[in-house]
């Protein structure tokens, strides 16, 4: 690696005191110079002043984003991505607290982008369905929500809900933000539609997905379905945005 790249990894965080001192510590241990930025929606249980105390021991590499309440996955990684671009980081990287995703497997997704792809994503289902210790409905949910969003969007990409990742620059600075509508698992979902749609080359890196072990999930039916709904709107939106484009402004909407 060019010792000029910057990477960063952004760690949105909502009640996670019994991890994120433990993923601070393990994404500084990694042998690629990665800085971090966590993002907290002022989590009752104190993260973020945890994350602060940790702030002199790792000066210049250790950032923390405070947003005054609980506002979502998908704003908290989109002000991530602004910091980012605005900081000439070339190389961003989304992941959970939890452990659900392998800090270790940074160094992968790395690879992939400084091998040619735009972004890489760290897929549960490149290779048979990598995923432990979660319910089988759950398991199912998953691989099924990803089976129907490729149906719905054509996408080529096996694990369309993953949020273990890794975008090159340029990806982020020609998506439009303000145009990214969906924030749960939607979100995630919009972000590689939207990046594909742009002609960039997606990679995905076989990973293995564990349950996380401490702390409690923020997945909601709201989530779920703003997914399931999302992904249909956002597929009708983009057909008619093509359309119009094509009619030279005609039919509104
Ligand atoms: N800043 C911020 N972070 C959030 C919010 N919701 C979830 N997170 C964080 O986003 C990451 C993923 O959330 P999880 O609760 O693990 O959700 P999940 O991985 O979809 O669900 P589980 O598999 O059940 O853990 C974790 O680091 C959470 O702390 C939010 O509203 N704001
Ligand atoms: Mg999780």
């Amino acid at each position: 690696m060019k010792i000029s790249e910057k990477n960063l990894v952004i760690i949105p965080t909502y009640n996670e005191k019994e991890n994120v001192e433990k993923i601070i510590r393990k994404v500084f241990s990694l042998s690629t110079p990665f800085h971090l930025l966590i993002i907290d929606d002022n989590s009752p249980d104190g993260t973020a002043g945890i994350t602060r105390g940790l702030m002199a021991e790792f000066p210049d590499r250790l950032f923390l984003e405070e947003r005054p309440g609980k506002m979502g996955l998908g704003t908290a990684y989109i002000a991530g991505f602004r910091w980012a671009l605005g900081k000439g980081y070339d190389y961003i990287y989304e992941m959970d607290c939890d452990f659900s995703h392998n800090p270790d497997d940074l160094e992968r997704l790395s690879v992939a982008v400084r091998n040619g792809a735009d972004l890489a994503i760290g897929s549960r289902y490149i290779s048979g369905i990598n995923v432990i210790n979660w319910p089988l409905g759950r398991v199912l949910l998953s691989y099924f929500a990803s089976v129907y969003v490729r149906l719905i969007t054509g996408m080529k990409v096996m694990d369309t809900t993953a949020g273990f990742k890794c975008y090159r620059r340029q990806v982020l600075e020609a998506i439009d933000f303000d145009d990214i509508r969906l924030k749960g698992y939607g979100f995630q979902v919009e972000m590689k539609f939207t990046t594909c749609k742009l002609g960039f080359k997606i990679v995905e890196v076989p990973i293995i997905f564990t349950d996380r072990k401490e702390g409690s999930s923020k997945m909601s039916g709201g989530i779920f379905s703003e997914a399931l709904w999302g992904v249909l709107k956002m597929k009708i939106r983009s057909f008619w945005k093509k359309y119009n484009r094509r009619a030279g402004g005609m039919p509104a909407g």
